[in-house]
């Protein structure tokens, strides 16, 4: 059995009842097989950032989990199916979009997988909910820098 891992997910949508998509998403990360829940960020109101549509929900989750780290985003992608996602392009306005964050102290950059999430320090999206409850894995600084993107918390 392996060590269970603390591994940090981004949640977004912003088409339909994104509330309620990030609500399911939660609870759908929490019944997961080999995966525990073991912190939530409040929901977030935030401006779409490279990208269109309506105002994005985002959230951050923690998790124990004892699944490798390709076989978590494989969890994360059925999750993301059962909400009806569809991928026209890149960045397209979304019913639910999962990301992993940080995945323990993991470096990872396969083809199919970039951990720590790439683009992470540069959205308020995420850094905002990560420091909510995780403040040891933001700093500062980086907080600093996205002090300009429209984030509001909505409990
Ligand atoms: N992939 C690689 N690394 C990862 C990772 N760490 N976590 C691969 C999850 N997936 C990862 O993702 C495309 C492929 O990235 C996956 O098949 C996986 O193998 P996707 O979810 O199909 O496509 P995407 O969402 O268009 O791309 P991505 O990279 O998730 O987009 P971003 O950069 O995360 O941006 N504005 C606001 N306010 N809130 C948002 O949530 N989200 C985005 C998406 C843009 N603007 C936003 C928001
Ligand atoms: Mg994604």
């Amino acid at each position: 059995m392996r060590e269970p891992v603390t591994a940090y997910l981004g949640l977004g949508a912003n088409l339909g009842d994104a509330r309620a998509a990030v609500a399911q998403a939660i609870q759908d990360v929490a019944v997961s097989a080999g995966v525990a829940l073991t912190a939530q960020s409040a929901l977030y109101r935030t401006a779409p950032i490279a990208s269109s549509g309506p105002d994005y929900i985002n959230a951050v989750v923690e998790v124990h989990t004892v699944l490798s780290a390709p076989a978590l985003l494989q969890c994360l992608h059925g999750i993301e199916a059962a909400a009806g996602r569809a991928r026209p392009y890149r960045n397209a306005p979304r019913t639910l979009d999962l990301d992993i964050l940080l995945f323990g102290d993991s470096q990872i950059a396969s083809p199919h997988l970039t951990v720590p999430h790439p683009r992470m320090g540069q959205r308020a999206f995420v850094l905002v909910p990560l420091a909510e409850i995780a403040p040891h894995r933001v700093g500062a600084q980086a907080l600093q820098a996205v002090s300009e993107q429209a984030i509001e918390r909505i409990g």
